[in-house]
């Protein structure tokens, strides 16, 4: 017992130290090391970075369509033309609501569905025009399985797709489609949809053309801890080479109304040990997102202590993954004072970010 807190010590205190841990070490952290030292290390991490600072943003996401070839067994917000919660909505539509949107708003989120009958073209139209209403918003836009279909349709490579994108008015790139890079896990649940393989080659071409990204896992499923540890490990030596990832994204899976509704979703001390060593794991990714429409604002809230800097933004009920999904935040929207009340409740200190984290306040 004595070595084996002895050796919990050890790499967490090169850690601190500014070392580097290796899967292995991560793997016996998790099986073996107390929650709340975990959670301790991580905070002193965090604080080291950021003292007490917390960033959010003002933003909105669109979700143009969850109409999607492909039918992903974790995935509550696919429905086809003839169900009831299907939408499809076209250029003009996401433009008059842009356009009603309060000026303060910074950036844009927008993900979808991969919607058989749009490609490209489609894409560049809607980052345009955009762009053409509201030049200052940033957009952060499309998983790297959207780009993949995006160039596949057009006959066009994936770094010529990402370039006229750029030219188009793209600032990032979302961080979704990862889910478990293991090829069996990914068998399992999202058989038809790239493979880790185009995910990060993706990421690494998007990073070649200074497009920055962010990297999501989704855990809480069929997965393994080591598969969790590996496919943070693949997102750690990609970012390595690039240095093109703003922020790391743990997304808990979320059980309703979807193929794996019979799986129970984990149990917040869970939570708290994936975010924890996420951030104790990634010594090259600056930022770690507690998203809290996937989470609930309290307990995104809670895993500021465990090693989260980012809490994301006000959202203004503009997606749905999640609230299809049983989140409890079924209008995720909060204001700006509500984001600062709630960081300030953690003894924190709330600055407002842009997509960049450059700090605006
Ligand atoms: O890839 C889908 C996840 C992702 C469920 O880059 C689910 O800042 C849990 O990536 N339970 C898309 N998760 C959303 C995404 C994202 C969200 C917020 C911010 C950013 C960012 C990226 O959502 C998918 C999948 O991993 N997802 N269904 C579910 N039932």
């Amino acid at each position: 017992m004595a070595n084996i807190e002895k050796k919990v010590q050890t790499i967490l205190n090169r850690r601190l130290e500014g070392g580097r841990i290796s899967t292995k070490e991560a793997f016996f952290l998790y099986q073996n090391a107390p929650l709340s030292l975990l959670i301790k290390i991580a905070h002193s991490i965090k604080f080291k970075l950021f003292g007490k600072k917390v960033y959010y943003i003002q933003n909105v996401h669109v979700e143009p369509s969850n109409y999607c070839i492909y039918k992903c067994k974790f995935c509550s917000f696919h429905k086809d033309p003839h169900e009831p919660m299907f939408w499809e909505d076209d250029i003009h539509t996401i433009i008059n609501r842009i356009n009603n949107l309060p000026g303060s708003i910074k950036e844009i989120h927008i993900t979808g569905g991969v919607h058989p009958q749009r490609g490209l073209e489609w894409y560049l139209n809607l980052l345009h025009d955009i762009k053409n209403i509201r030049p200052s918003l940033q957009i952060k836009a499309f998983t790297a399985i959207e780009i993949q279909f995006m160039a596949k349709k057009s006959g066009k490579s994936i770094s010529e797709t990402l370039q006229l994108l750029k030219k188009a008015g793209l600032d990032a790139l979302a961080g979704g489609g990862a889910e478990i890079f293991n090829d069996n896990v990914r068998k399992q649940l999202c058989p038809e949809k790239g493979d880790a393989k185009i995910w990060l080659n993706v990421h690494e071409q998007a990073h070649h053309l200074k497009i920055v990204s962010n990297a999501t896992m989704l855990y809480g499923h069929i997965e393994t801890i080591h598969d969790r540890i590996e496919h943070m490990h693949t997102i750690r030596l990609l970012q390595d080479e690039t240095q093109g990832f703003n922020c790391f994204i743990p997304l808990k899976f979320r059980h309703q109304q979807n193929f794996l509704s019979h799986i129970q979703e984990l149990p917040l001390v869970d939570d708290l040990k994936v975010f924890a060593l996420s951030r104790i794991f990634f010594d090259n990714i600056l930022h770690i997102k507690a998203y809290w429409p996937m989470i609930g604002r309290e307990k995104a809230a809670l895993l500021l202590h465990a090693g989260a800097d980012d809490i994301d933004g006000t959202i203004y009920d503009s997606t749905k993954i999640y609230t299809m999904a049983g989140s409890e935040e079924q209008k995720p929207m909060i204001t700006v004072e509500e984001l600062k009340a709630l960081i300030k409740s953690e003894n924190f200190i709330p600055i407002e970010r842009d997509l960049f984290y450059h700090e605006l306040s």
